[in-house]
């Protein structure tokens, strides 16, 4: 390269710029391959130029290029041949030796035209081993001057066409030859494979390249036909296209339109990024409304839990009251001395198993409480993973953090609901429902057992209603009074289960909206990380655009002053 002060001055800027975009794209988490495609594009400015031959396999690449050096340095065949990247460069004869990639060969051959300049032979592109066109679209942003080779006997493929707009969306520049240009016989067909090719390649690049019809097969022949005439004009242009002047700007120029392409790919996925985020927010924002109808299902089941209670105390009430119809009476005199057979009696046949079935009941509710709270919450996450972020933006950092907590929000909201919730509720209600009935039965907790809510029933109950036959162990005159009592009894009972009634319900109302709120709370708390994430999200992605504008402007700038170059 020609390293005169002025292009000194434009590599180090150069140099400056792309290690900016490599710490820009590292700082914004890009994939793996966009930092190694922008270090790639710092390691071409101080690698010799590259004149790199593609196209479709069979095209004739290494045919091409082994006439180009007049020896046959290269495999040719009519099945997919080239199984990995040549770069021949010039120097004494050897064996092929290694590089850092495991499928770029280096080859050293003594030939004199490739003095400054390494010529590489790939595989071709459309073969049935997809691994080649994979190989040689990989190395295509490093080439320094594409030689795109085409073949007269079917020039200008879907493939190629392909192709090409890869080679236009990397800014590279293009030489355009149709090579087996032997099997085109008259002057007419000539020019019509020119001009397809021509209109082609200015549809995919927007520019018109210079397109040389050649024949590989009879320059390598040249002994016999004298060489080809195409292939002495290409070699012409060639020599021109590569005169040291020229050269250095295309150096210069490649590793620029390599970065503008890195670069927009970083914008790409930056605008994929803000997209998903404006998603997340509005996700987040609908949210509340999702918390506020799952609060009225849960009210609603909550009422139907109450009713069920309700009618297992009217049960009771029916049973209690048969019971007291049918004891309270003078017929029944015996019995009704005997205060603890009463008490007994009472116990069996009216409260029955009224404490197992509520404490039933209750248990359900703690059950079906947090069943339907991680309903919801996997419902939240389900929606939030089921907004998959665009495709651009798969294997960045954004991508992969998003996704982790995402997946965290139910996880750790739901062990906590199912290891710690549930037991806590479950405590809280027999706690409350004792200290509730200490105030319906009007007596200390004294002998009440303590945690279970049956155990606190039980007593409750057969404290509270036989309480109702207290005084009843009559003498001669309580007979005559005895109707009485038993209107009494009656009204005390409906009393006694009313407010029964009311404080189960107040206490498990109360229970219910505190863990309602908890859980609610322990929501938010595992959703924080996520909305932290979104804030700091917005944040990194407007500094980013930020940077990106001026990385633009500086390609921009520098490429203006790489052409301006006398
Ligand atoms: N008629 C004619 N045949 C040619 C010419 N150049 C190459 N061929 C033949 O085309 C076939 C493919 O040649 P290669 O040089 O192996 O083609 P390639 O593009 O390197 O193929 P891959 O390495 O598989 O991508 C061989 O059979 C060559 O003999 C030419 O100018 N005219
Ligand atoms: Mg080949």
């Amino acid at each position: 390269m020609l390293v005169t002060e002025p292009v000194q001055a434009l590599l180090t800027r150069e140099r400056t710029l792309l290690s900016d975009l490599q710490a820009y794209l590292q700082a914004q988490g890009a994939p793996a391959e966009a930092v190694t495609q922008a270090r790639q594009a710092l390691q071409n400015l101080d690698e010799s130029f590259l004149l790199v031959v593609v196209g479709e396999f069979n095209a004739g690449k290494s045919s091409f290029v082994n006439a180009l050096l007049g020896e046959t340095v290269l495999p040719e065949g009519v099945t997919p041949t080239t199984d990995r990247i040549y770069v021949l460069v010039h120097g004494e004869k050897g064996e092929p030796e290694a590089t850092a990639d495991p499928f770029v060969v280096r080859l050293r051959v003594p030939i004199a035209a490739l003095d400054g300049v390494a010529l590489v032979d790939t595989p071709g592109t459309n073969a049935i081993v997809r691994q080649h066109q994979v190989l040689t679209e990989g190395f295509l942003p490093r080439a320094d001057l594409l030689l795109f080779l085409t073949s007269a006997d079917r020039p200008f493929t879907e493939s190629e066409r392909q192709f090409l707009s890869l080679a236009a969306r990397w800014g590279r520049a293009v030489v355009m030859v149709v090579n087996k240009a032997d099997l085109l016989e008259t002057p007419e067909q000539r020019a019509e494979v020119r001009a397809f090719v021509e209109a082609g390649a200015r549809a995919e690049l927007n520019l018109t390249p210079p397109v040389y019809l050649v024949s590989a097969r009879r320059e390598q022949r040249a002994a016999q036909t004298g060489g080809d005439e195409g292939f002495r004009a290409l070699r012409d242009a060639l020599q021109a296209r590569l005169g040291e002047r020229e050269r250095t700007r295309l150096k210069l120029t490649g590793p620029l339109n390599a970065a503008a392409e890195i670069l927009g790919g970083e914008e790409r996925r930056a605008s994929a990024a803000r997209d998903t985020l404006r998603a997340d927010l509005d996700t987040l924002s609908s949210l509340e409304a999702q918390r506020q109808r799952h609060h009225e299902t849960m009210q609603g089941e909550l009422d139907g839990q109450l009713n069920r209670v309700g009618r297992l105390l009217a049960e009771f009430e029916a049973r209690a009251d048969k019971f007291i119809d049918s004891t309270l009476r003078i017929g029944n005199f015996r019995q009704l001395v005997n205060s603890r057979g009463l008490e007994t009696q009472f116990r069996e046949q009216a409260i029955a198993d009224l404490p197992q079935a509520i404490e039933r009941q209750f248990a359900t509710m703690v059950d079906r409480f947090v069943e339907s709270n991680l309903h919801f919450w996997e419902d939240v996450q389900t929606f939030l993973l089921r907004r998959q972020p665009s495709q651009d933006i798969a294997r960045t950092r954004f991508s992969y953090d998003r996704h982790a907590l995402v997946e965290g929000i139910a996880g750790s909201a739901s062990r906590h609901l199912s290891e710690v919730t549930e037991a806590q509720l479950t405590r809280q209600l027999a706690a409350d429902t004792e200290d509730a009935m200490k105030g319906v039965v009007g007596l200390g907790a004294g002998g009440v057992g303590v945690g279970v809510i049956g155990a606190v029933l039980a007593g409750t109950l057969a404290l509270d209603f036989t309480f109702i036959f207290s005084g009843l162990a009559i003498g001669s005159l309580g007979l005559l009074i005895l109707p009485a009592r038993r209107l009494q009894a009656l009204r005390e009972l409906r009393v006694r289960v009313a407010e029964l009634r009311a404080s189960l319900e107040g206490v498990v109302r109360r229970e219910y909206e505190r863990e309602q709120e908890r859980a609610d709370a322990r929501l938010r708390d595992a959703m924080s990380p996520f909305t932290r994430f979104i804030e700091g999200e917005q944040v990194r992605l407007q500094e980013a655009e930020g940077q990106a504008a001026r990385l633009r402007a500086d390609i921009t700038a520098l490429k203006g002053q790489v052409d301006a170059l006398g």
